[in-house]
């Protein structure tokens, strides 16, 4: 089925009228800066220590890396505000411009204290941390930072300390490049600093009424010389680097994408971890698994880890029927004889309604929705309904194999082309859903919610730690979807904790053969 980029191949979702198109992408303000961080932020709790000592009423960072430059325990560039737990914005708008803008540093760049958290730790693998001042009486606190192809400093014994990570150290020549910057980080005023305090006019204009409510501005500039000095007016321009980024770059990974590697590795630990046999349901999936396990007339054989049996576990629970649950492992060899008799592909789900089997989870919701009329998940109308049948059609036929595609990609290229793809889909489901939704036809959960559930979870569980695949722009229509599935006590029910999902990946893609079609 091919889809034109507005999706509209199809008629809108009312069957009568249009919508218009949902934004995927952050807000910009024209000026290359995002209002909002534009892809999910991701913190992280980072121990900093600090060894602080009073030197003639400053206070200065005195944390020595084994090259001459000083760090936190983690090897994270330290700033002003090093005690602060970092937010990540892994992939944000405009960041090749950001970081070429912060290493060529041509004039002093003013940043607000969203746009410094968000890029400046895209670029903090360049420089290397000297020293930082703290002043009493004022509200502004400047570090120091060399290029971090300065080389070492004559002289630089190695760290003794026997607790200290052995890094493999590269021998490089000395005063390869001579940037030095200076990045001062004002505050809000404090108690003993007067609220005129010589700021400079830039700095006081990106403050605007925000300082009296705590923010902060972020000046970075390149400098001749360290120190509470500058030796302003000596006549000498700031050096500006003697390479390009990209040799910085191949000389150290910046914090962000170290955390990214570091996350990948955490998954990929996981998923390869011994499976424990015979998975069971976790989580409040369990609760559910166990108040569902009295002998009932109608019997759902589901796997608590295959995304198509949670389609007609969530419609069970929606709809309130009185069902058995019966966790089958498919996977089994050879299957099991109740499996086989209820499903002859010997694939979950599948269901008995006493004696009648019945498999295939589009045809069993279909079927549900037949049997009750109390709580609906097609709407009535018959257009709006064959619509609706349509996109399950595509989440079968599109998203589904899209879905699985990210999953087997194991190298970046293959990653990236894959991920595009599934991205493309949810546009396209999203320019055809409910302008205000939060679910595809409004404010009530319908089967195309459903037939696409199992995998959006499972996009966050599963596709974002192993894959890369990107949380929802904030306030998106996207993330209102997926805000609303996460938060549905109907589908909270059928879910297992998340580390059950990356840790039975191994299975995910061995049902991915099983399905035909969806
Ligand atoms: N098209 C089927 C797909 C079901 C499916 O692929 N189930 C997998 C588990 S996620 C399975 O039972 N696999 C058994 C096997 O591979 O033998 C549906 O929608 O129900």
């Amino acid at each position: 089925m091919a889809f034109g980029d507005t999706g509209s191949n199809f008629q809108a979702i009312s069957g009568t009228e249009s919508h218009s198109l949902p934004q995927l992408r952050p807000k910009d303000t024209g000026d290359g800066v995002p209002t909002t961080p534009p892809f999910g932020q991701i913190r992280y709790d980072s121990p900093r220590d600090q060894v602080v000592r009073q030197d003639e009423g400053e206070e200065v960072d005195q944390g020595v890396q084994d090259d001459g430059s000083p760090t936190g325990v983690d090897g994270q560039a330290q700033t002003g505000a090093s005690t602060k737990s970092p937010s990540y914005v892994v992939d944000p708008p405009h960041l090749a411009e950001w970081r070429q803008r912060l290493f060529d540093l041509e004039e002093m760049v003013v940043m607000t204290n969203t746009e410094f958290e968000t890029y400046f730790p895209h670029i903090d693998n360049v420089y290397s941390h000297r020293s930082t001042q703290r002043y009493k009486r004022k509200s502004f606190v400047s570090s120091y930072w060399d290029c971090r192809l300065k080389g070492r400093p004559p002289g630089t014994p190695k760290s003794t300390d026997p607790n200290k990570k052995k890094r493999k150290r590269q021998g490089r020549g000395l005063d390869l490049c001579d940037v030095k910057i200076k990045i001062v980080e004002y505050g809000a005023p404090s108690a003993t600093a007067s609220s005129t305090e010589d700021l400079p006019e830039e700095v006081l204009s990106v403050f605007g009424g925000d300082r009296e409510h705590g923010g902060k501005v972020w000046t970075v500039q390149r400098v001749c010389g360290f120190g509470p000095v500058e030796r302003k007016g000596a006549g000498i321009a700031p050096a500006s680097h003697k390479h390009g980024l990209e040799k910085s770059d191949e000389i150290k990974k910046n914090s962000v994408l170290r955390w990214v590697a570091a996350q990948g590795k955490e998954a990929r630990k996981a998923a390869t971890a011994v499976r424990p046999v015979g998975c069971r349901a976790t989580g409040l999936a369990a609760v559910t698994a166990r108040k569902r396990s009295r002998e009932a007339g109608l019997k759902l054989y589901a796997s608590c880890l295959c995304p198509f049996s949670q389609r007609v576990w969530i419609a069970l629970e929606a709809k309130g029927l009185a069902y058995q649950y019966c966790e089958t492992d498919p996977f089994k060899t050879p299957k099991p004889t109740h499996l086989l008799e209820v499903s002859p592909r010997g694939t979950v789900p599948a269901i008995k309604h006493g004696e009648w089997p019945c498999s295939e989870s589009g045809v069993i919701l279909e079927y549900l929705e037949e049997i009750d009329s109390k709580v609906r998940l097609h709407p009535t109308n018959p257009r709006l309904k064959a619509n609706c049948r349509l996109w399950i059609d595509f989440i079968n036929s599109e998203m589904v194999p899209a879905f699985y595609a990210v999953l087997a990609a194991t190298e970046e290229a293959a990653q990236n082309v894959a991920i595009e793809k599934l991205q493309g889909d949810v546009t396209c489901l999203m320019l055809a859903a409910d302008e205000r939704g939060p679910y595809f036809l409004g404010d009530q959960m319908c089967l195309v919610d459903i037939h696409l559930t199992p995998f959006v979870l499972r996009m966050s569980r599963i596709l974002q730690p192993i894959r890369g695949w990107p949380p929802p722009v904030p306030e998106s229509r996207w993330q209102i979807w997926v805000d609303a599935i996460e938060s549905n006590v109907h589908i909270r029910n059928t879910v297992s904790a998340e580390r059950l999902y990356v840790e039975t990946v191994d299975l995910l893609v061995k049902g991915r053969d099983a399905q035909v079609g969806g």
